[in-house]
């Protein structure tokens, strides 16, 4: 099997970097993409053998592109630093590859505090959006897998944390084949905090910042 190269945004995630990146299935490289981290996630993340890149501008869409630069492989996948998406099931959104041209997770949750209400309802406000502009998906997913020269050609724009979104109305509007495969979705690791849509203050921004995608 070809190497694949897994972008992850982090910042303060020392704590579930560990478990998040022994959890690599074989053939799956890390590419850490630290935004300024004061907890040691950068030492923590190289001690357990991933590549460390450092993006000095704040934003997931600026660490995820960064990252992307970075990757080498004909396939790339994305995966939150948190805990809260299994390693072990990017195989299957990169098998997915061979039928559609961009393989995203469809966030199934646990259990209750896996997802807090807010995220949740804002996600589905924008998903259904995006169906409306004929793109059959049910999620914003921070997970997803696809080769990196279409990635590279489509140009998200976004540095922020509208990228996931922008991402998915690029692929609308240059037709590709988008297809959502379920994954679990698990509280965050304990110790570590949300930044993005763990607190309201958070969803509002995350919300804020799709907003400007969707203009
Ligand atoms: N590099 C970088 N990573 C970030 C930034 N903000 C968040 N992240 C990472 O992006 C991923 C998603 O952030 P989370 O805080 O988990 O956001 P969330 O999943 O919406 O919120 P939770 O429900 O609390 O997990 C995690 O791996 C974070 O470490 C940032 O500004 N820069
Ligand atoms: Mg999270």
């Amino acid at each position: 099997m070809d190497p694949v190269d897994v972008v992850f945004p982090c910042l303060d995630e020392a704590a579930a970097l560990p478990g998040v990146l022994a959890a690599l299935p074989p053939g799956y490289r890390a590419i850490v993409v630290d935004n300024g981290s004061v907890d040691g996630s950068p030492e923590v993340a190289a001690r357990c053998g991933a590549t460390v890149v450092h993006e000095p501008r704040k934003g997931y869409g600026a660490a995820v592109h960064t990252g992307l630069e970075h990757a080498e492989t004909d396939v790339v996948c994305f995966l939150d630093a948190d805990g809260s998406l299994d390693p072990g099931e990017l195989p299957a959104l990169v098998a997915a590859l061979d039928r559609t041209r961009l393989a995203v997770g469809r966030r199934v949750p646990t259990g209750p505090g896996a997802w807090p209400w807010h995220a949740r309802a804002g996600n589905a406000v924008l998903a259904a959006l995006l169906r409306r502009r004929g793109l059959a998906v049910s999620d914003i997913a921070p997970a997803r897998a696809v080769r990196r020269t279409d990635l590279l050609e489509l140009g998200v724009r976004d540095r922020a944390f509208g990228y996931p979104l922008e991402l998915l109305l690029l692929a609308a509007r240059a037709n590709w084949t988008v297809t959502e495969l379920d994954v679990a979705y698990r509280p965050r690791t304990a110790g570590t905090k949300s930044k993005v849509s763990g607190s309201v203050r958070g969803t509002a921004r995350a919300i804020r910042d799709m907003a400007v995608v969707l203009r």
